[in-house]
C-alpha cells in the first residue's frame, strides 16, 4: 500500500492557556488581555467585551471584578487542575504532538520582571514532563492572544517599542527552562490577526489612537513583533540545538468571485496582503508592494537602525498555520459578504458553512498547501484546522458528532492529495483536541473537541470529560497514519 502521510508525520492537537487553564490568579499569575473578554449567555452579541469590543471603561471593569463569572477565559476548562487527565487522553488518541501555549503573565505576571517567576515554571515543568511520560512532542506557542495587561495599558501594548525587550526576556527564560523538551516553537500566533483585533492580539486599546492613526500604530505595533519574532528565533538557535522555529499566520486564501478581471485583481490584493506577514518573517524583508502600499496610505513605519537586519538575519525554519475557510472577493458592493474566523469576504455559493458562518472548503486547503509551498519552500505544519459545532448529549451518555468527522475526513484527504503533489506536510494539529473556550465570542458552546467537557456558557457544570464518536474515530487516523479514513 502506498502511504499517503509521511512515517514521522506529527499528528495532534492544538490548545492555547488562556482558552483551556484557567486558573487566572493562582500562582501569581498576572492579568492579560484575554482575562478582561465578557461574555454571558444573556448577553447579546453586541454587548460583551469580545475581540473588538474591548475598551478603557471595560477594561477598568473587569479589573477591578475579581470573579470570573462574566470572564469565561479566566475559568477556560480549568487544564491548570486537569492537565494529566487531558493529557491522558491526549495519549489515548495516539498524539505524537500537542501544540500548547506559554502564558506569559504566569512567567512574568506584569511583562516587566526581571526573572521568571517560579510557581509559573513549575507549572509548565509539570506538563513538559506529562507529556514526556507519553513521548507527545511538545510544540510551543510563545504568544497566543495572551499579554500582560500591564504591558498594554503602560506601553499601548505592542505598540512601545519597549515591548520587544520585555518579550525577548520572556521568549529566553522560556527556551533556558524548558529547552530540554520543547523542539519545536511558534513565535506569534496568527500575527496577522493585529488588524482584525488588536487588543487581543497586541494589546492595543483603539480609543487611545485618532482615528485616522489607528491603522499606523497597528503595523507599527506589528513592526516590533516583527522585530521581536526574529530576535525571538535567534535566541532560540542559540540556546537550544536543533530547535526549529515557525511563524504562524491565519491562511485565508481568497478566491475572486467571479472571472472578471477586476475581481480577481481584488482577490490578488487581499492574498499579496495575507502573505505579507509570513512572506516578512520567511524572506526576512518586507514585500515591496506592501512598502508602496503603505507610502500610497501615509503609513510611516518607525524603524531602528538594525531592524532591516535583524529581520534579515533570523527568518523561521517552517511556516505554521491555521487554516478554517477560505473567501472571496468581488467588487461588486451589492453581494452578500460573511463575516468569519474575523475576517469578512463574499460569501461563496458553492460552500457549505458551520453554525458561526465559517464556510468549509477542504479542496480550498489544498490549494492553500500548494500556494504556500511554492511560494516558500519551506517545511508547512497546520497547527489548527477544526469545526465549531453545538454538540448535544444523548441520553445515554454518548455524544454523535459525525459533522466533525467528515470535516476532518475531507480536510485529511486534502492534505494527502496535497502531499502527493510533493508538498512538504511535517504535522497537523487539530483545533481542539478538547472543548475550551472560543476566542472571538469566549463561547464555551462552540464546540471544537473530540473529548466533551461538561460546562456551559455561564460556567455551569461538572467539567467532567467525555469522549465523542470522532474521538475513536481520530484515533483510528492516528494508528494507521492517516491511511484510513472511511
Ligand atoms: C484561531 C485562534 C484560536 C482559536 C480558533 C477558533 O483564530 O488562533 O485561538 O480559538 O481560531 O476560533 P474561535 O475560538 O473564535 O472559534
Amino acid at each position: 500500500m502506498v502511504e499517503k502521510f509521511p512515517k514521522e508525520f506529527l499528528w495532534g492537537g492544538a490548545i492555547a492557556a488562556n482558552q483551556v487553564e484557567g486558573a487566572w490568579n493562582v500562582g501569581g499569575k498576572g492579568l492579560s488581555v484575554a482575562d478582561m473578554a465578557s461574555y454571558k449567555s444573556n448577553l447579546s452579541v453586541s454587548d460583551y467585551a469580545g475581540h473588538n469590543k474591548v475598551t478603557l471603561e471595560s477594561i477598568e471593569k473587569a479589573s477591578l471584578d475579581n470573579s470570573d463569572d462574566i470572564y469565561p477565559k479566566r475559568r477556560g476548562i480549568d487544564f491548570y487542575h486537569h492537565y494529566q487527565e487531558d493529557i491522558a487522553l491526549f495519549a489515548e488518541l495516539g498524539f505524537k504532538t500537542l501544540r500548547l501555549s506559554i502564558a506569559w503573565t504566569r512567567l512574568f505576571p506584569t511583562g516587566e520582571e526581571l526573572e521568571p517567576n517560579q510557581a509559573g515554571l513549575d507549572f509548565y515543568t509539570k506538563v513538559f514532563e506529562e507529556l514526556k511520560k507519553y513521548e507527545i512532542e511538545p510544540i510551543v506557542t510563545l504568544s497566543h492572544y495572551e499579554m500582560p495587561l500591564h504591558l498594554s495599558l503602560k506601553y499601548d501594548g505592542w505598540y512601545g517599542r519597549e515591548v520587544v525587550t520585555h518579550f525577548v526576556r520572556f521568549s529566553e527564560a522560556c527556551f533556558t527552562h524548558f529547552g530540554s523538551y520543547v523542539k519545536y516553537w511558534l513565535t506569534f500566533n496568527e500575527i496577522d490577526s493585529i488588524t482584525r483585533h488588536p487588543f487581543t492580539t497586541a494589546g492595543i486599546i483603539p480609543e487611545r489612537f485618532a482615528d485616522d492613526k489607528l491603522e499606523e500604530a497597528i503595523y507599527q505595533a506589528l513592526h516590533h513583533q516583527f522585530v521581536a519574532s526574529a530576535l525571538a528565533t535567534k535566541s532560540c538557535h542559540a540556546i537550544i540545538p536543533n530547535s526549529q522555529v515557525g511563524c504562524m499566520i491565519t491562511k485565508l486564501t481568497t478566491y475572486p468571485h467571479t472571472c472578471n478581471p477586476s475581481d480577481v485583481e481584488k482577490a490578488l490584493y487581499q492574498n499579496l496582503n495575507f502573505n505579507f506577514y509570513s512572506d516578512v518573517q520567511v524572506f526576512g524583508k518586507y514585500p515591496v508592494m506592501i512598502e508602496k502600499l503603505f507610502e500610497r496610505k501615509g503609513i510611516v513605519i518607525k524603524m531602528e537602525e538594525q531592524d532591516r537586519e535583524i529581520l534579515k538575519e533570523s527568518p523561521v525554519d517552517f511556516i505554521s498555520f491555521s487554516y478554517y475557510m477560505t473567501l472571496t472577493e468581488s467588487t461588486d458592493p451589492t453581494l452578500e459578504r460573511v463575516a468569519a474566523n474575523t475576517a469578512m469576504g463574499v460569501r461563496n455559493p458553492h460552500l457549505s458553512e458551520t453554525e458561526w458562518g465559517w464556510q468549509i472548503d477542504p479542496k480550498g486547503l489544498k490549494i492553500s498547501l500548494m500556494e504556500l509551498y511554492d511560494r516558500y519552500k519551506k517545511p508547512l505544519f497546520i497547527v489548527e484546522n477544526g469545526m465549531g459545532a453545538r454538540d448535544t448529549v444523548e441520553e445515554d451518555g454518548s455524544i454523535q458528532d459525525p459533522y466533525r468527522i467528515a470535516y476532518f475526513r475531507e480536510h485529511f484527504k486534502a492534505m494527502a492529495e496535497a502531499i502527493e503533489m510533493g508538498v512538504d506536510l511535517i504535522g497537523f494539529t487539530s483545533w481542539a483536541p478538547i472543548d475550551l473556550v472560543s476566542a472571538s465570542t469566549s463561547q464555551m458552546s462552540k464546540r471544537y473537541g473530540f473529548i466533551y467537557v461538561d460546562q456551559d456558557d455561564d460556567g455551569n457544570g461538572t467539567l467532567e470529560r467525555k469522549k465523542k464518536a470522532s474521538f475513536d474515530w481520530y484515533q483510528n487516523v492516528i494508528k494507521t497514519n492517516g491511511n484510513e479514513l472511511d
